[in-house]
């Protein structure tokens, strides 16, 4: 009795260890590292953990999004020091949605007359890289929410910062989340 009781909660642990990893993973408020998300190679430069303004002024956010405060961590692409165009891309760890129906939210803020875009992509595991949301240009002074439909059971998320045409361009992120049901599912409000 006890060695069954005990396989069963081994089990049980296990499921539900494994069937939360995933957004665990993906999900992130960037207080501490970058969680399941890990800086791309085949681009121009790195996403930044960082707190409190960014050091340009008249762009980024004044703090973060998850405790609306300067002591408050996100993350950003730093508009000074290179040229328009040029890309920064963080992929996540691979994400498999047993449904396939998932919402993908994250904050952003894209405060500054020289921003740049940023795009977000779906990357199944067996197809191309599929553009899910492309945001140009200034966006207000505000963090604003995003959220947008997958349908896919195995796949990962890039985030794509691009340079604009100032040193006032820096984009900044917060708050990344993966709920396995569509977005805007009454379930899901409250
Ligand atoms: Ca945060
Ligand atoms: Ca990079």
């Amino acid at each position: 009795m006890n060695v069954l009781l005990t396989a069963w909660a081994i089990l049980v642990v296990y499921f539900m260890s494994h069937s939360v990893n995933a957004e665990n993973r993906i999900g992130c408020n960037f207080e501490v590292d970058l969680c399941g998300w890990t800086q791309n190679t085949d681009d121009d430069y790195d996403w930044r953990r960082n707190s409190g303004p960014t050091p340009s002024f008249s762009t980024g956010p004044s703090g973060d999004h998850t405790l609306g405060s300067a002591s408050g961590a996100y993350i950003y692409t730093e508009a000074s020091f290179g040229i328009a165009g040029e890309t920064a891309k963080l992929t996540s760890d691979r994400v498999t949605l047993s449904s396939g129906d998932g919402c993908f939210q994250l904050w952003y803020n894209m405060y500054g007359a020289g921003i740049g875009a940023l795009n977000v992509y779906l990357m199944p595991s067996d197809g191309p890289l599929k553009s899910l949301v492309s945001l140009e240009g200034e966006q207000g002074r505000d963090w604003r929410m995003l959220s947008v439909n997958i349908s896919s059971t195995d796949f990962r998320i890039v985030l794509e910062g691009v340079r604009g045409k100032s040193f006032m361009g820096d984009i900044a992120v917060d708050d990344v989340r993966l709920t396995d049901r569509p977005c805007g599912d009454p379930q899901l409000v409250g």
